[in-house]
């Protein structure tokens, strides 16, 4: 076995004085007033703001400082002092700007006037609202509607979310592809055909009473570090953690409060998880399948030896359909294969299975590890299936607690962006506003891409986000990109997304959510959905970046309203001018979820949305939770070869997402650099290669499709054999478009099958 010494790694514990040095790191980079300080203490508190980082749950009683080191980061990249003006665009071709680095494009600050591409000087020139709403709502007249695709990234507030997707269905088409579809698609597919509802079922009371927390996937060191806080409180009233992850991520391992002023002066940390296994990337449903057989046997045991049960059996009689199924592959399924698939030992499952056992409550979280597999789905179904085993849904203390990405993109699916009608109700949508709605299913990001390539996409509009650095297959549909008649980016700061244009293109700069959003009315705020399905609102009161900002709302309803005939229900500058009168829209069609939604705004902690499996009322085809029998024991698309490794593409702690805050992955050890290939020493050594050689890698998808990426350095690292790591986005093009889950079509980012080339 590898020892951690031989690799690349971090000596600290998580939080501690390295996570206060990344926050003033920050704010020297982004040249920050001290003002923003101020703005810190007012994130995820009522009446303040909402953070922008993650869409982990907001207590209703928060903490001094209820924000993380990444959080901070977020806001000081929002409220940096930076700026990407005219000018700047007057000095650089695109076709240069292609050519710099994301950081480098991030790094020129927030976006001040909107701009319109110059084919002739091969720039963007300023340009005014109207002309760019005139010119934009000129283009889409003229194009059939359902060639026209509206993604959104995941952080635009409920209000504008609504007006979105409502403008989208009004002009004639069901595209709205979400970030999500990247993301947590595999949840809102999976989880509403198993328990009947898309979303987790915890809320924060649950975690102050469970026995034990399952993580499989998640990082939350990195990606949600308010997590830890209530992690860290389970711990120290001897709740046990669980975690699959095949990286020993820092912040699972031991966490040092950096609010706690006791703890920073001493070296104590608490230890987060009683029990860490790394799993074989893609080696999950074997993994789980172990757990499943474990308890199984223990209830066989438990019944001849005391006639009492592990099971939940009335839960099970009463609750669930296709028990028999799952048991009987359960019980056909071997130790000898899980072993090989998960890449774990028997004894360590059973010991895992032992605390699911021994535990009354257990909650299981997980993120992208399991959802960006090829056999995503069964990843969620296999884990859902040991929690229904023993009755761990729709009780307190337990549940099934998704970790979610952007800081709204649960809320934007549930107000309407999505590309499945059969989600929205479209019936209240017709009578509301008096139109037919368009009834025909949508495209999500995959189908988006495809239709792109082969050229039925004419036009894209992108609220947010960065499009083409975040899908698959890029070299692909840059090229494709190039040939769309009209592009529009709505954004706060320069991407390469920007960079790729159409025909048309237009890049229109919008109000950042610590912003003041000053509307007919007077001061705005705005709402979002946390991951555990609770609403906050959220009150800008930064001044904007630019006087010629528009607020996201303001934006939607001036390309609306170019775009569509007139509509006496439809009152798109009403609308703007008081934010209260979209969430009156909101309520109106969604009545059960947002009953009195004006008033319940700053609810502290937020209003709970409510969730039918939490009732154990399941939505579901059979009425029933679902017991779901395994299509493959491993969670990989294209099997192993000789040569060929499992690529996961990763998140450093020095970036959200597209955006790179840095080149300091702090918690891994790597610093400086973004360009390396992360590899068992063993594997270096089989390999023929050496530590600190720079080499490529090229797909291995048996497509017969050229795609690399090269200047990578080989670091050791601790990771099981076969297993590889890189970074996202700069892994993208090695992604296969065709490569994604096979019910809900998230790209299998995590298992891609690749070979290390000279
Ligand atoms: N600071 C910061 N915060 C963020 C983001 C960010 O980029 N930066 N992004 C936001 C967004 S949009 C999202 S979706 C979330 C993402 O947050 P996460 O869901 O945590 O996503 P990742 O960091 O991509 O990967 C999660 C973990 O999966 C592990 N893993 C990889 N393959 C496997 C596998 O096959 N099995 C198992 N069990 N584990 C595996 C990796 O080692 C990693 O620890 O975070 C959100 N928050
Ligand atoms: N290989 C690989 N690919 C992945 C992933 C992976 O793990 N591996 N993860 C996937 C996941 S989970 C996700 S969610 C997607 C992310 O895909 P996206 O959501 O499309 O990308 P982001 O990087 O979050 O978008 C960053 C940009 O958003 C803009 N922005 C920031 N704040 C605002 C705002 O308030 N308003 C507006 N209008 N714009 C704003 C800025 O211009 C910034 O450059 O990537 C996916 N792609
Ligand atoms: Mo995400």
């Amino acid at each position: 076995m590898t020892a951690e010494k031989d690799t690349v790694h971090y000596e600290g514990s998580e939080g501690g004085w390295g996570s206060v040095r990344g926050i003033f790191e920050t704010a020297l980079r982004e040249r920050t007033s001290p003002g923003a300080l101020d703005t810190l203490r007012r994130q995820n508190k009522v009446g303040g703001f909402m953070c922008v980082s993650c869409a982990w749950g907001k207590p209703a009683k928060p903490h001094a400082f209820e924000f993380c080191e990444n959080g901070a980061k977020a806001t000081l990249w929002e409220l940096t002092s930076l700026r990407c003006t005219p000018d700047f665009f007057a000095k650089h071709t695109l076709t240069e700007l292609r050519t710099w680095k994301d950081y480098d494009l991030e790094q020129q600050g927030r976006l001040t006037h909107p701009m319109r591409y110059d084919a002739a000087t091969d720039k963007y020139v300023p340009c005014g609202w109207d002309e760019a709403f005139g010119a934009i709502g000129a283009e889409l007249k003229a194009l059939d509607p359902g060639s026209a695709v509206f993604y959104a990234s995941g952080r635009a507030s409920l209000e504008t979310s609504y007006l979105y997707a409502l403008f989208a269905r009004l002009y004639g088409h069901n595209n709205l592809p979400d970030s999500s579809n990247m993301c947590h698609e595999t949840t809102s597919v999976a989880l509403k055909k198993v328990i009947g509802s898309p979303v987790g079922t915890c809320v924060l009371d649950d975690f102050e009473t469970c026995d034990a927390i399952f993580f499989f996937g998640q990082n939350p060191g990195t990606n949600s570090p308010r997590l830890l806080h209530p992690l860290q409180e389970a711990v120290k009233r001897g709740c046990k953690i669980v975690t699959f992850n095949p990286v020993r991520e820092k912040g699972l391992e031991s966490f040092k409060n950096p609010q706690s002023p006791l703890e920073m002066l001493t070296p104590k940390a608490t230890q987060i998880s009683t029990l860490y296994l790394q799993v074989k990337t893609g080696g999950d449903i074997a993994a789980i399948m172990g757990l499943i057989k474990y308890v199984l046997a223990a209830e066989e045991k438990k019944w001849a030896e005391e006639q009492l049960h592990v099971l939940d059996v009335d839960f099970i009689a009463q609750h669930t359909a296709g028990f028999d199924e799952m048991k009987a592959q359960a019980d056909a399924t071997s130790w000898d294969d899980i072993e090989r698939e998960s890449g774990l030992a028997r004894v360590d499952i059973e010991a895992a299975a032992e605390i699911y056992v021994q535990a009354k409550r257990s909650i299981c979280m997980y993120g992208m590890g399991l959802t960006q597999h090829v056999h995503g789905f069964h990843n969620l179904a296999t884990l859902t299936n040991l929690w229904l085993l023993k009755g761990n849904i729709g009780r307190e203390g337990a549940g099934i607690s998704p970790v979610r990405g952007h800081s709204n993109v649960q809320g934007q699916r549930t107000v309407g962006i999505s590309e499945k009608p059969e989600l929205v109700p479209l019936d209240t949508l017709a009578e509301q506003f008096r139109f037919e709605p368009p009834r025909e299913e949508g495209m999500n990001t995959v189908k988006a891409c495809e239709n792109i390539i082969s050229g039925e996409v004419r036009a894209f509009i992108g609220l947010g986000g960065n499009f083409i650095r975040a899908i698959p297959e890029r070299e692909k549909m840059e090229d494709a990109w190039s040939r769309l008649r009209l592009t529009v980016q709505i954004a706060t700061k320069l991407n390469r997304s920007h960079l790729v244009h159409g025909e048309v293109t237009y890049l229109l700069p919008c109000l950042g959510r610590s912003e003041e959003d000053r509307q007919a009315s007077g001061a705005q705020k705005v709402t979002m959905e946390d991951s555990l399905s609770c609403i906050h609102g959220s009150f800008g009161k930064n001044t904007p970046a630019s006087k010629d900002l528009l607020s996201e709302p303001a934006i939607v309803a001036g390309l609306a309203k170019a775009t569509l005939p007139e509509n006496p229900k439809v009152r798109w500058d009403e609308w703007v001018g008081n934010y209260d009168l979209i969430r009156d829209l909101i309520e109106a069609t969604y009545p059960e979820q947002f009953h009195d939604f004006n008033k319940r705004v700053f609810t502290p902690g937020g209003f709970y949305r409510g969730n039918s499996a939490r009732e154990r009322v399941w939505k579901t085809e059979s009425g029933k939770a679902n017991f779901t029998v395994a299509t493959s024991l491993s969670a990989i698309g294209v099997g192993d070869a000789p040569g060929r490794y499992r690529l996961m593409t990763m998140r450093s702690n020095d970036q959200f997402n597209t955006t790179i805050y840095g080149y300091s992955d702090r918690l891994r050890g790597i610093e400086g650099t973004r360009d390396v290939l992360l590899m068992n020493p063993e594997d270096i050594a089989a390999a023929g290669l050496t530590v600190g050689q720079v080499v490529g890698l090229a797909s291995d998808a048996e497509d017969n499709v050229d795609r690399q990426v090269v200047g990578l350095t080989v670091t050791p690292f601790l990771l099981p054999r076969g297993c590889i790591g890189g970074y996202y986005p700069e892994m993208n093009p090695l992604v296969p478009l065709w490569y994604h889950d096979e019910e809900s079509k998230t790209p299998a980012s995590k298992g891609v099958p690749v070979r290390i080339v000279a």
